[in-house]
């Protein structure tokens, strides 16, 4: 194999949506860095995006067609899914099917997929897990906008002298904007930065005010708010007189709430309030950034539009610095809205209600019919499944029996679907094991089409990589199962450079100014033009140039033009009850994405943490006898989950917060959607994911284990048990409810019964203590650590043991001892997952003098790469300054 040309394409995460440099070396092997011409990142990526190298390999793919479990040819695969959805259409009518599609398809697979169930199928049942994620935004937008459109753009996050940030853990989640924000702010220290959120998260750590607000108290603050700004004369009356309608009706609503109100369903101090009030009132250029504590709530889209109305009210929208800003999650979740994936839309931004919408797109589209009233949002569409009226299913990039509330039952549904259909990359994931069809789809690097980001800029993704095994990408599988449906000639597609082109030519279609999305300037695109396609925002009429930023001179898509205030009123959003008196709060962490089938993969990243985990307050904590590094058992009335309790004030009293992360595939019992009602938005349809009453308690465990193997073990036999890919292996934590007499059984089923290796045991009966080790030659296969208490062993240190050698007898029994010897070090936690710095190097080295961000960067690299872990570093080194002040 020679190396190849760098080739330039799209970060697969998140919808900051950088652009990146993928290079594959005479061995293969794929190196991954940041653009420098990318105008989302100009070069900077993050720990996910530096580390997207070690997660291209083949290991755990789906590579090809199976039908119940057995492999076949796509030809009987792709004949089966055909047959059985025709089937199922023509005896039960075309809503008996349904598509489950995802934001990280791109928008040529997108494309298709609409198409084929709205135009052909003529169902709307077609949801994305977009609904999970964006679908507040989008139902906010259209109230106040009549249009799905985000105004503004990323540059004004760092003109803005103002930016809030509410529900949004920024420097986790959009990283690569954080790290532009952080930028500006060294450059222009008197721009201010408030953050809103439950949790006092690592984002906080740039924020000048935090406000620490109760679960769901957005739209009492954002309504008050408003009546701030009118009471204090600091809105902009012309701008509301000429583009808006509906401010008195909106004022009116506002002053039913009264400033204790504000205090009691927001928690906040009324200094609190009336600093935020203040500054808000008096900063021109001020940014709202949202994301999912905004959308993902029982009042998500009147959140929203309680953020756009103070926007509206001051004029601060589509200007330089000063908008409204939703950050989408994934890649392509504005692709997604753009084709129209959603059950309640129509391609090209049109409207499924608007019965010339879908007049103009069935004639484009030539089609005998088109879905004649939205379908089911996904909430409703599982119920549908499971009872039985929906019949035939196809999942295609997402994984919902972790990722959709109500979890349980979604799985449920899906194993008493008569016809369930994956189309995914992995071969093991909690959601494909119930598929009657799995289809191997074409990965990131392998397959090709573009991207929407958060700012309206649409990327290239580029193949760099040849198809393995016989991975195919989801066009092509989409448009054979209609051909073999019998609607070949509307899907006749060769590639996607003729799927953009269908798509930027509908967006065009008699359009003249009336849609927001309009791409025309590409309706004739060629192979080679799209090959070369610069990124670019929309909107980009045939012959005009792109806008970076929409409505600062009004021109809204209503009907008079006029931008809508909405009429809001604050409930209470309260959902705790005696029995279940905590509120759950779930989300996400640096380092992993979703449901790990990507992450998972990566050792550096796996590294950050370990294990799933519930942050809890130490109040609650001493309440419920929890102690750092217990087990906790969190439960509603039908569910429950484990998971390791880390004891943290970032948490506020009354809370917890769980990531979604963790999967079957990865431990006992942590998909933390088993415990998330499905209980949504009544406007958007979107799930509250983030304010669920819960109960929590110690999980009584007789025994703790941690363990280190060189081979993945096949099955894990304890209560509790969390794997993680580590450097040379893998790295299991483990809890057990009762003790066991002969722990010698489990070491055997962990390790396997490796033929020629030695095994080494010790048990200390006093002190409860069981250690084994297995060694083949120097090189040690498995480390087994059981203690009565949480074990306290260096993770760190342990894992290294699997790639040293182990010639001598001493370093033997050090290893089974559980401590490091003289002049090893415990490097502690990893913090800086590009260069694997520990949290004790930092805190160390911070002692000893340095005193800085850069200056440990300087010493250790930590930092240095990515940045992404900077945040963290600062603590250390405050908390170090603080004991020295002591
Ligand atoms: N590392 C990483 N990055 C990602 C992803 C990932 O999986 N991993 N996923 C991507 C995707 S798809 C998405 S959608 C984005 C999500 O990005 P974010 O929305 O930033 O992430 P979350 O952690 O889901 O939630 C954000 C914050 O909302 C807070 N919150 C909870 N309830 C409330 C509330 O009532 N009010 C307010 N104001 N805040 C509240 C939570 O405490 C949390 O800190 O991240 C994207 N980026
Ligand atoms: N409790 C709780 N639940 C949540 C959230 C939360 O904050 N809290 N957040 C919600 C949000 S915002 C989101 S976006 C969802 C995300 O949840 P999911 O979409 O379920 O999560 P992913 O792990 O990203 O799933 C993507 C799947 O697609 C596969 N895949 C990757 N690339 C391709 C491809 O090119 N083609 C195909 N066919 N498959 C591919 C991957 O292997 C994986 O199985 O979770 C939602 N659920
Ligand atoms: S911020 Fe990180 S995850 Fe998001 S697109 Fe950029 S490199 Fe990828
Ligand atoms: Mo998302």
């Amino acid at each position: 194999m020679t190396a190849q040309q760098p080739t330039k394409t799209t970060c697969p995460y998140c919808g900051v949506g950088c652009g990146v440099v993928a290079e594959v070396a005479a061995g293969g092997q794929v190196t991954v860095r940041g653009d420098a011409d990318h105008p989302a990142n100009f070069g900077r990526l993050c720990s996910k995006g530096s580390a997207l190298g070690e997660t291209v390999d083949l290991d755990g793919r789906l590579l090809y067609p199976e039908v119940g479990g057995r492999r076949t040819s796509w030809d009987a695969a792709l004949d089966l899914v055909a047959s059985r959805f025709s089937k199922t259409i023509a005896e039960y009518g075309p809503d008996a099917v349904a598509f489950y599609v995802s934001g990280q398809l791109l928008t040529e697979d997108y494309y298709v997929a609409n198409k084929l169930m709205k135009g052909f199928i003529g169902s709307a049942n077609i949801d994305t897990n977009s609904r999970l994620c964006m679908a507040s935004s989008v139902a906010g937008h259209k109230r106040a906008f009549g249009s799905d459109t985000v105004p503004g753009c990323y540059e004004d996050l760092e003109i803005a002298d103002l930016i809030v940030l509410v529900g949004s853990n920024l420097a986790w989640c959009h990283p690569v904007l954080y790290q532009r924000i952080v930028a500006a702010k060294e450059k222009r220290p008197h721009m201010k930065i408030v953050l809103i959120d439950p949790r006092r998260t690592v984002t906080a750590d740039i924020a000048d005010l935090h406000l620490p607000i109760k679960p769901d108290g957005d739209v009492a603050l954002f309504v008050g708010l408003l009546k701030h700004l009118c009471e204090t004369g600091s809105f902009d009356g012309d701008f509301v007189e000429s583009h808006t309608s509906g401010f008195a009706e909106a004022l009116s609503a506002a002053h039913a709430l009264d400033a204790l109100t504000i205090i009691e369903r927001t928690g906040l101090s009324h200094g609190l309030i009336q600093r935020f009030f203040d500054l808000f009132a008096e900063t021109e250029k001020t940014v709202t950034v949202f994301s999912q504590g905004v959308n993902q709530s029982s009042c998500g889209s009147d959140k929203v539009n309680a953020i756009i109305n103070c926007h509206l009210a001051t004029g601060r929208i589509g200007k330089p610095g000063a908008s409204p800003f939703s950050v989408t999650g994934q890649p392509n979740a504005m692709g997604g809205r753009e084709v129209g994936g959603l059950a309640n839309m129509l391609a090209a931004h049109m409207e499924i209600g608007n019965p010339t919408d879908r007049e103009r797109v069935q004639r484009f589209w030539q089609s005998h019919t088109v879905a004649a009233r939205p379908g089911l949002k996904a909430v409703d569409m599982f119920r549908a499944v499971a009872d039985g009226r929906i019949k035939a299913l196809w999942i295609v990039a997402t994984n919902p029996v972790v990722s959709m509330p109500d979890a349980g039952n979604v799985e449920a549904a899906l194993r008493n679907c008569p016809f369930v259909v994956v189309s995914d990359v992995t071969a093991n994931t909690d959601t494909i094991r119930h598929a009657h069809v799995r289809l191997p789809a074409a990965a990131w690097g392998e397959k090709s089409g573009t991207v929407t980001n958060s700012e309206r800029r649409i990327s290239r993704q580029r193949s760099f990589l040849p198809l393995p095994g016989e991975a195919r990408p989801d066009w092509w599988v989409f448009c054979d199962v209609a051909k073999r449906m019998g609607f070949g000639a509307a899907f006749n597609f060769q590639s996607p450079a003729e799927i953009f082109a269908e798509h930027a030519a509908l967006s065009a279609f008699e359009n003249n100014g009336t849609r927001d999305f309009d791409i025309g300037e590409f309706e004739n695109i060629s192979e080679e033009n799209f090959d070369r396609l610069e990124p670019f925002q929309w909107p980009r009429r045939a012959g005009s140039a792109s806008f970076p930023r929409m409505f600062s001179d009004g021109g809204f898509f209503t009907s008079d033009k006029k931008a809508r205030f909405l009429p809001i009123s604050a409930q209470d959003a309260s959902r705790t009850a005696h029995a279940f008196p905590m509120t759950l709060n779930t989300g996400r962490i640096r380092d992993h994405w979703h449901t790990l089938t990507r992450t998972g993969k990566s050792q550096r990243l796996s590294q950050h943490y370990g294990e799933p985990f519930a942050e809890i307050h130490p109040a609650d904590a001493a309440h419920h006898n929890i102690r750092d590094a217990d087990l906790v058992r969190i439960s509603t009335g039908s569910a429950f989950i484990l998971v390791r309790a880390l004891v943290s004030t970032r948490q506020q009293i009354g809370s917890i917060f769980v990531p979604m992360h963790w999967t079957d595939q990865f431990a006992s019992k942590a998909r933390v959607d088993t415990l998330v009602p499905p209980v949504v938005d009544p406007v958007s349809g979107q799930p509250a994911s983030k304010n669920i009453a819960v109960r929590i308690e110690r999980f009584v465990a007789e025994a703790y284990g941690f363990a280190v193997l060189a081979q993945k073990p096949k099955h894990i036999d304890a209560e509790y048990w969390a794997i993680a890919k580590c450097n040379g292996g893998w790295r299991v934590e483990l809890g057990f409810a009762t003790s066991r007499e002969n722990w010698a059984t489990l070491a055997a089923e962990l390790f396997g019964e490796p033929k020629d290796a030695e095994t080494i045991a010790f048990h200390d009966r006093q002190g409860a203590r069981y250690r084994f080790a297995c060694y083949r030659d120097e090189a040690l296969l498995g480390a087994l650590f059981l203690a009565s208490e949480p074990v306290a062993v260096s993770r760190d240190w342990a894992v290294g043991q699997l790639a040293a050698p182990h010639p001598r007898a001493a370093a033997r029994f050090r290893l089974i001892a559980g401590r490091p010897g003289a002049g090893a070090v415990d490097k502690g936690a990893t913090v800086c997952s590009c260069f694997g710095v520990g949290a004790n190097e930092i805190a160390a080295a911070a002692h000893r003098g340095c005193r800085t961000v850069a200056a440990i960067g300087e010493t250790l690299q930590a930092g240095t790469n990515c940045g992404s872990c900077r945040a963290e570093i600062r603590t250390i080194i405050e908390a170090q300054n603080l004991e020295a002040a002591e």
